[in-house]
C-alpha cells in the first residue's frame, strides 16, 4: 500500500534525529503530490524546528499543498513550546489530508493538535504503522503512558551465573566488542545509574569512550553518603545526581538528592527524575540494585551480556523472568540476550 511506503520513509527520515531531538520524540515527515515525494524533514534537533515544518519548507511549489498528502509519524503539536504549533503551521499551508502513525502523549498536545486540523476541514488518519510508532519512541512513549523514565536493566554474567568476584574485586566478564556495544548503549538513554558497591568496587567512569555520542547524566545511589569523593563519579565532567539520606544540594555538575528512608526508594528516584524529564536510565548494577527493580517489576527492558568464563564462585547474577526473551545475539565472545516486557 502506497501510504505504508510513505510513512516507512517517514519513520526512516525520524530516525535520523536519534540522539539529537531527547527528550523530544524523534519526527519525519513526508509530502506526496500524486504519489510523488516532493518534501521530507525530520525534528533534527531538541529545541530546533520540528518535523512539519522541515518538511513543508522543503517543498519548492507550495501552492500545491493543498493537493497534497502529509505523513507525519506523530501528532503534529498544538502547543507554544521552543517552536509554534504545527497543526496551525499545516493549517496555514493548506494541508488537506494528513496521515499519522501515534497521537502525541504528551499532555501539552494529546489529541489537540488533530482536534485542530480536522476542525480546519483537514482529512486525519490515525493509526497507520502505529506499532513501528510506539517502538521507534519507546522512551517517549513509556516516559508518558507511566510518568517514569524507560528503564534497561544491564549485567554481564559468566557461563555459570556469576556478576562479580565475592570480595568486590573487579574482574572483567564480558570481551571487547561487548564493551564497545554498552556504550553503544550508554549513548541511547538518557541516565546511567549505579548502586553504591558498584561506584565503590568498580569505580566506574560512567561515561562514553568506546562510542560516540552523548554521554548520560550519571546517577548514582550513596544512602548514608559512604562513597569516597576520589570516585570518578564525583569528578564533575558530566551531570551526576547523588541520591542520598542527608544532603539537597547542588553544585556545577554534582547534585545531591536528599530521599526520605522508606521501602519506597526507587518510586522517590523516580518521581525526581520524571520531574527532571529524564526519559530512559540504563541500570548498570550491581545485583542489589537490579533486584530492586526486578522485584518491584519496574523495568521494560533487561540485556545480559554471558561471557564464555566460569569463576566457580561469587556474587549470582539476578535471575531471568519467565518470559519476554526478545532478542538473542553474539557479541564477540559473548551471548547477548534481551528481554522486553510487553506492556
Ligand atoms: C511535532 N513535530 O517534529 C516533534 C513534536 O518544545 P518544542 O516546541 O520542541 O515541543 C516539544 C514537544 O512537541 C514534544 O514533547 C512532543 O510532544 C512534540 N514533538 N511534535 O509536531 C515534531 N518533535
Ligand atoms: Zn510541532
Amino acid at each position: 500500500m502506497a501510504d505504508e511506503l510513505y510513512m516507512r520513509r517517514a519513520l526512516e527520515l525520524a530516525a535520523l534525529g536519534a540522539n539529537t531531538t531527547r527528550p523530544n520524540p524523534m519526527v519525519g515527515c513526508v509530502v506526496t503530490h500524486k504519489g510523488k515525494i516532493i518534501g521530507e524533514g525530520w525534528h533534527q534537533q531538541y529545541g530546533g524546528p520540528h518535523a512539519e515544518v522541515n518538511a513543508i519548507n522543503s517543498v519548492a511549489d507550495k501552492s500545491l499543498l493543498p493537493q497534497c498528502k502529509v505523513y507525519v509519524t506523530l501528532e503534529p503539536c498544538s502547543h507554544y513550546g521552543k517552536t509554534p504549533p504545527c497543526a496551525d503551521f499545516l493549517i496555514a499551508h493548506g494541508v488537506r489530508s494528513l496521515f499519522i502513525c501515534n497521537t502525541d502523549p504528551n499532555p501539552l498536545v494529546a489529541g489537540r493538535g488533530i482536534r485542530k486540523l480536522l476542525d480546519a476541514g483537514c482529512e486525519v488518519h490515525v493509526g497507520l504503522l502505529e506499532e513501528e510508532g510506539l517502538e521507534l519512541n519507546k522512551r517517549f512513549f513509556t516516559f508518558h503512558r507511566h510518568k517514569r523514565p524507560y528503564i534497561v536493566l544491564k549485567w554481564a554474567e559468566t557461563h555459570d551465573g556469576y556478576i562479580a568476584r565475592a570480595n568486590g574485586e573487579p574482574t572483567a566478564i564480558s570481551g571487547l566488542l561487548a564493551k564497545k556495544l554498552v556504550h553503544k548503549w550508554r549513548t541511547q538513554e538518557q541516565a546511567i545509574m549505579v548502586g553504591t558497591r558498584t561506584a565503590l568496587a568498580d569505580n566506574p567512569q560512567l561515561n562514553v569512550r568506546e562510542w560516540s555520542g552523548n554521554a548520560p547524566i550519571r546517577i548514582v545511589m550513596d544512602k548514608d553518603l559512604r562513597l569516597p569523593p576520589t570516585l570518578h563519579v564525583f569528578d564533575k565532567t558530566q551531570p551526576t545526581l547523588i541520591y542520598n539520606y542527608e544532603r539537597q544540594e547542588s553544585n556545577l555538575n554534582l547534585e545531591y538528592v536528599k530521599i526520605t528512608p522508606a521501602a519506597n526508594l526507587l518510586e522517590q528516584i523516580l518521581s525526581d527524575l520524571t520531574r527532571r524529564n529524564v526519559q530512559s536510565v540504563l541500570v548498570e548494577g550491581g545485583t542489589i540494585l537490579l533486584k530492586y527493580f526486578l522485584e518491584a517489576e519496574i523495568y521494560d527492558e533487561i540485556r545480559i551480556l554471558r561471557s564464555p568464563q566460569q569463576l566457580q564462585a561469587g556474587v549470582k547474577a539476578p535471575s531471568l523472568p519467565l518470559n519476554g526473551l526478545f532478542q538473542t545475539a553474539t557479541i564477540g565472545a559473548d551471548e547477548l540476550f534481551i528481554y522486553r516486557k510487553f506492556q
